[in-house]
């Protein structure tokens, strides 16, 4: 019974998320200030808001909000994405959703690889950002060629995880021995590295060819970039965050304020300036520095269905086809406004949302459900409106490009952006990675649809029994 003995892949990766946090605190101590922050804010939060509290336990969803993070990298070639999906596949996470951010003026595209399933999701929603650059978009063909070159050589896993991972795509597992070697072994891949693998000559030409190019090839593996915790009150922790010491960016990335959240407000601080020691011809070194790293935050709320999408994406457009957040923070509060008054037409209330099929619920008996059926008919909404059954939002599990491109812009410096003509290209993409990306909203209406099934069920036997 060798299956008895593996550690199981929810397990591995919430250990995995664990040591991962522990080596950013390390490598970035604002992250360990901030992570102190948001957990005052959401046990503060929790405290105030009864509601919010009874919808998270009523989801099973309370205990993994304090150990909620996701963290970015990015890739240099189609063998290191192909690869790191594999290793992700170890810990139970898989490539879901395809983000172009050439349109933002980012040579990148991306997806994330998360857990999927719902039992897998409550016991770590651990996730990673994963961005797979484009030298295509690169014009300066000689330096394409440079950077090809460069990233041709270099190996981003040890051997060891190699051959832990083809141990658990064989065995169809890894014991618990070889499940901490692994998580050892491939948090090394995205340690940073103070040492370049070019010189500083080729580093300044990437990164005049764009910042995102130098950070990529110049170095010897795909450094964690940031983690960002969840927080249950993102207006309060950007408030409090100067008291810290951190400077959050201008704006928050996403939906306004509103009383039920939707989707996914994300904010950062700006990377830190790090001391890089970069190679001559003779083997000596000359130190200058760069700027990668930062932190995050975000609070997440409901999961949109298409339509409430679309919804989401229209309302966003008209606002900043009002105003455009300035870098500088300079219109950040006409910004903040124009959002508001966009907003107007999203309904801001569950049931409203709920009964105009923008957002996703997952549906459950009330706890002090009499088990009334009512007169009128036995169908969910009838059940619904006798307050017999319960409706809790559906947490948004992934990300929004649009922010995407607002976070990577803060981070990378103010004017870095450039304009690549919008090539979405998610067949290349999915060919680099050896699989096809997983659908979101799929996930989401098969939750839904599991708990009305559920839901019903037990009404049933429950009427039977009356
Ligand atoms: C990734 C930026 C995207 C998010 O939360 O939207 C991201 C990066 O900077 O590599 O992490
Ligand atoms: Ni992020």
């Amino acid at each position: 019974m060798a299956a008895a003995q593996f550690m199981s892949s929810d397990d591995i990766r919430a250990a995995f998320s664990a040591a991962m946090s522990a080596m950013y605190r390390t490598e970035v101590p604002a992250y360990g200030a901030l992570l102190s922050l948001v957990a005052e804010v959401n046990a503060r939060t929790l405290a105030q808001e009864p509601a919010l509290r009874a919808s998270l336990a009523a989801t099973g969803t309370l205990d993994r909000v304090s150990e909620e993070r996701h963290g970015a990298i990015r890739l240099g070639t189609d063998t290191e994405l192909a690869m790191m999906r594999r290793v992700f596949a170890v810990m139970g996470m898989f490539p879901v959703g395809y983000y172009d951010l050439s349109e933002a003026g980012v040579p990148v595209h991306s997806t994330a690889f998360r857990p999927f399933g719902e039992a897998a999701l409550r016991q770590n929603p651990f996730r990673v950002f994963t961005s797979l650059l484009r030298l295509d978009l690169i014009k300066d063909e000689g330096l394409r060629e440079e950077a090809r070159k460069t990233l041709a050589k270099r190996r981003i896993f040890s051997d060891a995880a190699f051959a832990l991972v083809e141990k658990a795509e064989a065995e169809g597992g890894l014991d618990a021995g070889d499940a901490m070697r692994f998580i050892a072994e491939v948090l090394n891949t995205f340690r940073w590295h103070e040492q370049a693998s070019v010189d500083r000559d080729l580093y300044s030409r990437f990164h005049d060819a764009h910042r995102l190019v130098a950070d990529v090839v110049s170095f010897k593996g795909p450094h964690i970039n940031h983690l960002t915790p969840r927080t249950l009150d993102i207006d309060a922790v950007q408030r409090l965050m100067p008291c810290h010491g951190i400077t959050p960016k201008a704006v928050i990335e996403g939906p306004p304020a509103r009383n039920c959240p939707i989707l996914l407000r994300q904010t950062s601080f700006k990377a830190l300036e790090e001391s890089v020691a970069f190679p001559n011809a003779d083997g000596s070194f000359q130190v200058g520095s760069h700027t990668a790293r930062f932190g995050e935050i975000e609070q997440r709320g409901i999961a949109l269905t298409p339509k409430g999408r679309a919804l989401y994406d229209r309302l966003l457009n008209e606002a900043r086809a009002y105003v455009r957040p300035a870098p500088d923070g300079s219109n950040a509060n006409e910004y903040r406004g124009a959002l508001e008054v966009a907003f107007k037409g999203f309904p801001d209330d569950w049931d409203g949302i709920r009964r105009r099929g923008l957002g996703y619920f997952t549906y459950s008996l009330a706890d002090n459900a009499n088990r009334r059926i009512p007169a009128e008919g036995n169908d969910l909404e009838a059940m619904v409106a006798a307050g017999t059954v319960r409706f809790d939002p559906i947490v948004y599990e992934d990300f929004l490009p649009v922010s995407a491109a607002g976070i990577f812009q803060s981070n990378l410096g103010d004017g870095a952006g450039q304009d690549f003509v919008a090539s979405p290209n998610q067949k290349r993409f999915e060919q680099a990675l050896g699989a096809t990306v997983l659908n979101e909203f799929d996930h989401y209406a098969g939750v839904e649809k599991a708990s009305i099934e559920l839901c019903l069920a037990k009404l049933e036997t429950a009427g039977s029994l009356n």
